[in-house]
């Protein structure tokens, strides 16, 4: 033992008073500090089948109107974060359902939302003055404080997935909201949004790529861009669309990014958290931050995901791994 690193008994309740002392005044001592100083957090892997949460939707559906309701939506809350509404620290997650005639009124806020569209036709979302008709694997940008209200204008229920930052605007103290003074915000219909990137065009684009072009851990992988900045999507979050081609055998990896993962077609398994996870379409998927994770596909799986990736590479924060 060092004579140095234990106090002698004296010194020791010296400090043990100290410390009872200065927390009086809100102060604690940084040698006693608790809180992890290694990457990674305190959330857990974890999955919600679409088949688990299709029936619930439904049933939500008949229990409150799309009015009572405001957004009907289910949210993910990671297992860790029980009662705070977000699937990591820093990402929230939820599936909306809209039925035939409903609308979803307008509304702004600080957080920035996408949609991942998972099921149904017929559906608007007015974005920003821009109407925006969607099929199932769009993906479509609602930026921060942009006017947004959603209608379904087909003949069966519409679904999707929301992901936002709020846990950004709330860490920071900016969490902001106002209601249109009208349902609908005036609105153009929009052919060619640039807030709007189409699952054909996705797929193709991906379909496309070399197969010598995949990388050994994420396939084939498109990152939505923003019409803004060309970069991610967002300034917080990152979104991405990837192929795992029919036989992919990903290699191991971890990065501080937390990820939300939505299969859109194809079967594939994820190993993450001592498991292996198969999803089937529409299965929602987090892997936390520094979470070893690897992925497999027997067949053709076009696999979206959503993260933290922008604010973590913007504060120099964001790291990876190939283990
Ligand atoms: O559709 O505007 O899941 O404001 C959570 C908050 C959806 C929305 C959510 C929202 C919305």
């Amino acid at each position: 033992m060092s004579g140095e690193a234990a106090a002698a008994p004296a010194a020791a309740s010296a400090l043990t008073a100290f410390s009872a002392d200065i927390s009086k005044l809100d102060l604690s001592p940084l040698w006693e500090r608790k809180a992890r100083l290694v990457p990674g957090s305190d959330c857990l892997p974890a999955i919600w089948r679409y088949a688990d949460l299709r029936p619930l939707l439904a049933q939500s559906a008949e229990l409150i109107t799309k009015k009572q309701a405001e957004r009907r939506v289910l949210v993910m809350e990671n297992p860790a974060l029980r009662g705070t509404s977000f699937i990591t620290n820093s990402l929230y997650a939820g599936l909306q359902i809209i039925l035939p005639g409903e609308v979803a009124p307008s509304h702004r806020h600080t957080p920035a939302a996408l949609r991942f569209v998972v099921e149904g036709s017929g559906a608007y979302l007015a974005v920003a003055g821009e109407r925006i008709a969607i099929e199932p694997g769009d993906f479509v940008i609602t930026p921060p404080w942009a006017w947004h209200d959603h209608g379904n204008l087909g003949q069966g229920p519409v679904v999707w997935l929301d992901g936002l930052d709020t846990p950004f605007a709330q860490l920071l103290g900016a969490h902001f909201r106002e209601n249109h003074p009208d349902d609908k915000h005036p609105v153009v219909d929009a052919q060619n949004s640039l807030l709007v990137f189409r699952f054909e065009d996705t797929c193709a684009q991906l379909r496309a790529m070399a197969p010598s072009a995949a990388d050994p851990v994420h396939g084939h992988r498109l990152r939505y861009a923003s019409p803004a900045t060309g970069s991610h999507a967002f300034l917080t979050m990152s979104a991405c669309m990837q192929l795992l081609p029919a036989g992919f055998r990903g290699l191991a990896y971890r990065s501080t990014e937390g990820q939300v993962f939505n299969l859109a077609s194809g079967a594939c398994r994820v190993e993450t958290g001592g498991r292996v996870h198969e999803l089937q379409p529409h299965d929602t998927l987090v892997v936390p931050a520094w979470e070893p994770y690897r992925l497999e596909a027997d067949e053709d799986s076009f696999l979206f995901s959503f993260s933290d990736r922008a604010a973590q590479e913007a504060l120099g924060y964001w790291r990876e791994e190939h283990l």
